[in-house]
C-alpha cells in the first residue's frame, strides 16, 4: 500500500504551481548572463516551454507575465496559444525599475507627474489582464533610498498608499492586487515595502481585493518564514507566494535546493492553515535559472514543492496535537520529522505511473527530443529581462 492516502492523492492531484515566463529567458548575475541553447525568442515560445514543464509533471497549469518584457500584439491570441498548449496565463507582474524615470522611486516618487506614470503603467497591466483573464497584478516595487535623511520616509508611504488606491479602483469584480515586500535591493537603506506588515497594511487599506506576496527569498537570514505564512493565513491575506530559494540574498535558486526543511515547514503552515490548493492563495515559482538549463530547472522546482507538500500532509496532525497539548516537546518534534525525513518520491512516481504520466517527469522530458529541438530551431535567446 502507498504510503500516501487516497485522501492525501486527491489533494495533492489539485495542486498547480504557476511559472514565470522570466525563468525561461537567460539570466544571470551582473558579471555574467551564460546563454542556454533553444533559449524562447518571444513570450510565444517562453508558453511553449512552460506548457512543456506542465505536459510532464501535470503541475503548472499557468505562466505568469512580467510586462513589458512579455508584450505582444495581441493578448488574447497569445491566451488562446497557452489555453490550446494546455496553460493559462496567469498573474501579470509589473515593471517600474527599468525606466531612467523611476530613478527616486515610481508609486512613491515626489513628482505628481512621475508617479502618474507608474499608475498608468499598472492601469496597462490590468488592461492586459482583461484580455489574458488573469486574475492577479502582481506588484513589486524597486523603491526606496541608500542614505539617510535621503528620502521623507513617511511621505512616500502616503504617496504609495495613494498610488495604490488609484490602481485598486480599476481592478475588475474579479481581479486582485498581490503586494510583494522585500527587505532590501535595489536599495540598501530603506525599502519602500520592506516587509509582511507594511505590505499587510498597505493592502489592508485599500479593501478585500488586495493581498500580500509573499516570496520566499525575501527575508532576512534567520527570519522564521513560516510564522508570517501562519500569520497572513490567519488574517486572510496571503494572496500569493513568490517560492524560490536562496543561501544569502534574493538568490532565486531552485526552490527546495538551499534548505528543503525550511520548504516543508512552510508546507506545513500552508496545510494548517487551509492554504492548499484554496483560491485564494496562489502558489507561483519567482526563480532564475542562471547555469542550469531551463525546463529541466523548473520540472525539478515544481517536483520539489509536490515532494515536499506530500511530506508536509504525512505530519500526523492527531499525534501531534495531543503531543502540544500535553507538553511532550520531544514527542512533537519527532512526529513533525518522522513526516520531513519521509521519501515520498517512489509513492509519487507509483501514483504518477497511475494517472498516465511518466514516473519519472525528468527523464521523460530528457528524452522527448524537444530540448535537441529548441536548439536547433532557436538562434538568438532573450535574456529574462533583468539585462534587457
Ligand atoms: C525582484 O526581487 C523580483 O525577484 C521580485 O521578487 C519580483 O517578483 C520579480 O523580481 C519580478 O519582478
Ligand atoms: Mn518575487
Ligand atoms: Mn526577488
Amino acid at each position: 500500500m502507498s504510503i500516501l492516502s487516497p485522501e492525501n492523492l486527491a489533494v495533492l492531484e489539485k495542486q498547480g504551481i504557476e511559472l514565470p515566463s522570466w525563468a525561461f529567458g537567460n539570466s544571470g548575475t551582473r558579471f555574467k548572463v551564460f546563454g542556454t541553447p533553444g533559449t524562447p525568442r518571444d513570450p510565444w515560445e517562453k508558453i511553449a516551454d512552460a506548457a512543456q514543464v506542465n505536459q510532464y509533471t501535470a503541475l503548472a497549469p499557468a505562466v505568469a507575465l512580467h510586462i513589458p518584457w512579455d508584450v505582444v500584439d495581441s493578448y488574447s491570441d497569445l491566451r488562446t496559444y497557452a489555453e490550446d498548449l494546455g496553460v493559462a496565463l496567469g498573474t501579470v507582474n509589473s515593471n517600474t525599475f527599468q525606466d531612467d524615470d523611476y530613478k527616486f522611486g515610481a508609486l512613491t516618487h515626489e513628482d505628481a507627474a512621475i508617479r502618474r506614470k507608474a499608475i498608468d503603467h499598472h492601469l496597462a497591466c490590468i488592461d492586459v489582464m482583461d484580455a489574458t483573464g488573469s486574475r492577479d497584478l502582481k506588484i513589486w516595487l524597486a523603491e526606496g533610498s541608500n542614505y539617510p535623511g535621503q528620502a521623507d520616509l513617511r511621505g512616500r508611504q502616503d504617496r504609495l498608499q495613494d498610488s495604490l488606491q488609484k490602481i485598486y479602483d480599476r481592478l475588475g469584480d474579479d481581479q486582485r492586487l498581490v503586494l510583494e515586500y522585500k527587505f532590501f535591493e535595489p536599495a540598501f537603506y530603506h525599502t519602500d515595502v520592506p516587509d509582511w506588515g507594511t505590505s499587510y497594511a498597505q493592502v489592508s487599506a485599500l479593501g478585500d481585493k488586495a493581498m500580500v506576496c509573499l516570496d520566499t527569498g525575501h527575508h532576512a537570514p534567520g527570519t522564521n518564514i513560516e510564522f508570517i505564512v501562519m500569520q497572513l493565513l490567519r488574517l486572510g491575506k496571503l494572496g500569493s507566494f513568490d517560492f524560490n530559494s536562496r543561501f544569502y540574498a534574493d538568490d532565486d535558486l531552485i526552490v527546495g535546493a538551499a534548505d528543503p526543511f525550511q520548504l516543508f515547514r512552510i508546507l506545513f503552515e500552508v496545510v494548517r492553515g487551509g492554504g492548499l490548493n484554496n483560491p485564494d492563495v496562489a502558489f507561483m515559482l519567482d526563480q532564475c535559472h542562471n547555469v542550469e538549463d531551463k525546463i529541466p530547472g523548473q520540472i525539478r522546482s515544481v517536483l520539489n514543492v509536490q515532494e515536499m507538500t506530500a511530506r508536509a500532509l504525512l505530519v500526523d496532525r492527531e499525534a501531534l496535537t495531543a503531543a502540544q497539548k500535553s507538553g511532550d516537546v520531544l514527542a512533537a518534534n519527532a512526529v513533525f520529522m518522522d513526516a520531513f525525513y519521509t521519501d515520498v518520491r517512489p509513492a509519487l512516481a507509483e501514483w504518477r505511473e497511475s494517472r498516465g504520466l511518466a514516473a519519472d517527469p525528468m527523464a521523460a522530458y530528457l528524452a522527448s527530443g524537444y530540448p535537441q529541438k529548441i536548439a536547433a530551431d532557436r538562434v538568438g535567446g532573450v535574456q529574462a529581462g533583468w539585462g534587457a
